[in-house]
């Protein structure tokens, strides 16, 4: 049998078609736009049924034997009897507050966020936290805060593309298949990135930015397209409030003053501008490559200007603002008491700039675990995610976790994060969960993820786990829902569709047709309604209004005003297309299709440091150290190395993060500085 449903083993969410015998997944292939011998093929996808029955999946739920020595098989009727037994037992001790749930990004962004938020809206905590601090939400935030929403581009149609921080060849193939055809048609192709990947080398001209400076690139591009009056004036002047203070500001950043600062030349700087200003319809394909940095907002606003100046929003072939599908909000946050403050209270704007995200900076749950700031939180609820290998600074994320009275790991394999549990409750694969995911609600069309085969083992889905605490926490009426179907039609009302109608449209749901230059109907969705390239809002907060106003931030790189100790700059980068984040490598059929855990290093680096290719090299930082072996490559600027991320939950000496910090955050996001930081290399001991 073959049935129509979407993949979520990585955030890409690609619409698939799975192959079903007797119940069981055979295989899975991609649909896309591209006739098949053009496809590109996903390893993971291939993988999927190595990993749907891995027999490191968990089957069963475990709760911690009393004497600390392992865990002992349950019943999920006692897991979620204890569960619930704890919520109550840490509210009445320390209030409802000092419960956190903690998302991770495997279940989706989508309508399956709204649960927990539910839940523990009603049981009266604030902190339902998620990761978007380092993941894609701070840069939602900046688009948002310029032109009302997160625009995505239309690359397929795009004359000019550039893309900036971001790889999808690895990460996004759906997204690599539109770069791939519009460059067969033609288009230029700008690629900004440290590092010489597959797309760099393809590309008309390649940007070797220095990591974190993409901000002042930015703002070096608008002040030649300012200068040069290579901006679409009438789309400025009608639909945008603020030009004069950005031209004001962009002033101070010619090329000729940012260049050098920033690994590149000036004449690079002025073509890029140039290039994209006068190449329409063009579009800017914003990546992970951004996030993690401490300038990460100002950095991304500057870029949406870009589009904006350029007149490029909104255009076929240009970047597009979304048409949501009106999903009911099913959050219930006018129950939580009134006054009840999240832990993430020092980020204001960031925890409420849209309706539905609310607390993503994880980095504040570490603070309250161990410094009980703003308050002590006790026990937490991880869904989904891998902290202990994930998140910035290992060391003291660890130190938190254990620290913890009650740890709750909702998973599918036993983590690192799931050994420090007091209760396992283990997860069904995307293969065996029904949800809408975030890429059907941002935009049209929708597609289903549909549940093709039974859950293994014991397993159950995500929603069925929520849905179950929550009526044993006492909230029968507000989770009556006794399929994912039940509570998804619920959530789709507004918008007029059924889970029944979606299943008959695998091929993707239109609820409205696409339309472009929707602002000539409506204003932008900012306070002002024009694009905004000053912001009254950020000003009354404190902070720049425009961009890059009071200049750039101390250096964005962890680090780096350590002197001379750590002459090397480390970057956390090279996803490999067979995992996603720390997940995969115990699935052989993919561990054994490519390299281990590699660390890119220069050939003049490695002569100075007496390495040659596969030697092992420890790197250290001032946070702690690992291993990994030498690749020696040029795709890595002397001076600089790449280090290959998610391979500590397989091998706790390739653990990245135990590099990294989270000491100095973006003060808008909460973002940690942990996609660079200084270090030092040497040769390590044979293993
Ligand atoms: N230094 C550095 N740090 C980073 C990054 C980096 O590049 N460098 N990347 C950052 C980014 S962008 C992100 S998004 C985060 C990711 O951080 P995490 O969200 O922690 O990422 P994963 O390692 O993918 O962990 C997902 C976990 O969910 C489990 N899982 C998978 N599917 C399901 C399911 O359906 N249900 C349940 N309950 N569990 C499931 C998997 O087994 C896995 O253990 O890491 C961030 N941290
Ligand atoms: N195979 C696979 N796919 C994944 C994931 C995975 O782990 N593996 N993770 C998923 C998740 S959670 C996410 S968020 C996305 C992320 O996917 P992407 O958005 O593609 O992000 P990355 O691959 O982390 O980094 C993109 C590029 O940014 C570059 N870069 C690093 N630092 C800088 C910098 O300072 N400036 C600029 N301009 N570029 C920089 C890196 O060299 C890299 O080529 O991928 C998703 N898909
Ligand atoms: S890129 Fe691969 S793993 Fe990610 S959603 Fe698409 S098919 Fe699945
Ligand atoms: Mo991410």
């Amino acid at each position: 049998m073959i049935l129509d449903t979407v993949c979520r083993l990585c955030s890409s969410c690609c619409p698939v078609e799975a192959e079903v015998v007797d119940n069981r997944l055979i295989a899975a292939r991609r649909k896309s736009f591209l006739v098949p011998e053009k496809r590109l093929s996903c390893p993971k996808l291939a993988a999927a049924a190595d990993i749907v029955y891995s027999p490191r999946r968990l089957t069963t739920p475990l709760i911690k034997k009393d004497d600390g020595s392992g865990f002992r098989e349950a019943g999920w009727d006692e897991a979620i009897d204890l569960v619930a037994a704890r919520f109550h037992r840490h509210r009445e001790e320390s209030g409802a507050r000092s419960v956190a749930w903690l998302r991770g990004m495997a279940a989706d962004w989508g309508a399956p966020w709204d649960y927990p938020n539910r839940l523990m809206n009603l049981f009266g905590s604030p902190n339902t936290i998620g990761n978007g601090s380092i993941c894609f939400v701070d840069r939602d935030f900046a688009h948002s805060f310029t032109y009302g929403a997160m625009a995505f581009p239309e690359a397929k149609n795009a004359r000019c593309i550039i893309v900036w921080g971001k790889n999808d060849k690895d990460t996004a193939l759906g997204a690599a298949e539109a770069i791939h055809c519009a460059c067969e048609q033609g288009a230029t192709l700008i690629v900004v990135d440290p590092v010489q990947t597959a797309l760099a080398r393809k590309a008309d001209l390649w940007l070797r930015i220095k990591p974190g400076h993409d901000g002042l690139l930015a703002m070096a591009m608008i002040s030649e397209i300012i200068k040069e009056e290579l901006f679409d004036a009438d789309f400025v002047r009608t639909h945008t409030t603020g030009f004069e203070q950005l031209k004001a500001v962009a002033a101070r950043y010619p090329a000729e003053a940012v260049a050098e600062k920033i690994w590149l030349n000036v004449e690079q700087i002025k073509q890029a501008a140039r290039l994209y200003a006068a190449t329409k319809p063009g579009c800017i394909v914003d990546g992970n490559g951004l996030d993690m940095h401490r300038e990460v907002f100002d950095t991304t606003r500057a870029i949406a200007m870009l589009r904006a100046l350029t007149g490029n929003l909104d255009k076929p072939g240009g970047d597009v603002l979304p048409q949501p599908i009106p999903v009911r909000n099913i959050q219930l946050k006018d129950r939580l008491p009134a006054g009840a403050v999240p832990i993430t209270r020092d980020y204001p704007l960031f925890n409420t700039f849209s309706e539905t995200w609310g607390n993503q900076v994880q980095g504040c749950l570490i603070d309250a675990i161990l410094e009980g700031s703003p308050y002590p939180v006790n026990m937490v609820v991880v869904q989904t995610g891998n902290p202990l290998i994930t998140m910035a600074d290992s060391t003291r994320t660890r130190e938190a976790f254990a620290k913890l009275e009650t740890l709750v790991v909702i998973e599918m394999f036993m983590t690192e994060t799931a050994k420090l549990a007091d209760v396992i409750l283990p997860a069904a694969s995307c293969f065996e969960t029904t949800q809408l995911n975030r890429s059907s609600i941002r935009n049209n069309p929708m597609f289903l993820q549909n549940a093709v085969i039974p859950p293994v083992g014991d397993s159950w889905p995500n929603w069925q786990i929520v849905f179950a605490l929550g009526r044993r926490l006492g909230f029968s009426a507000e989770f009556p829902w006794q399929s994912a179907e039940e509570a998804l039609d619920y959530q789709l009302e507004p918008a007029g569709v059924t889970v029944e109608k979606l299943r008959q449209n695998g091929n993707g749901l239109r609820v409205e047709e696409m339309r472009y230059e929707k602002y000539r109907e409506a204003p932008f969705k900012t306070p002002t309604g024009k694009v905004e390239f000053f912001s009254a809002r950020l000003a009354e907060a404190g902070f720049p209004g425009v961009p890059f106003q009071h200049g750039l931030g101390d250096d964005p790189i962890s680090f780096a005003d350590r002197s001379g100790e750590y002459p090397m700059l480390g970057i956390s980068g090279s996803r490999d297309i067979r995992f996603t984040n720390s997940q995969f490598r115990t699935i052989p059929s993919l561990r054994e299709a490519g390299p281990g855990c590699v660390v890119d290093i220069h050939p003049e680096d490695a002569l100075r440091y007496d390495l040659t290719e596969g030697d092992p090299v420890r790197i250290e930082s001032p946070k702690g150290a690992v291993e990994m072996a030498a690749r020696i490559s040029t795709t890595v600027r002397p001076g600089m190395v790449r280090l290959a991320w998610g391979w500590g939950e397989y091998d706790l000496r390739c653990n990245l993060n135990a590099l990294t910090e989270d000491d100095r955050r973006s003060p808008v996001t909460g973002t940690s500085t942990s996609r660079s930081f200084m270090c030092r290399v040497s040769r390590a001991q044979q293993r």
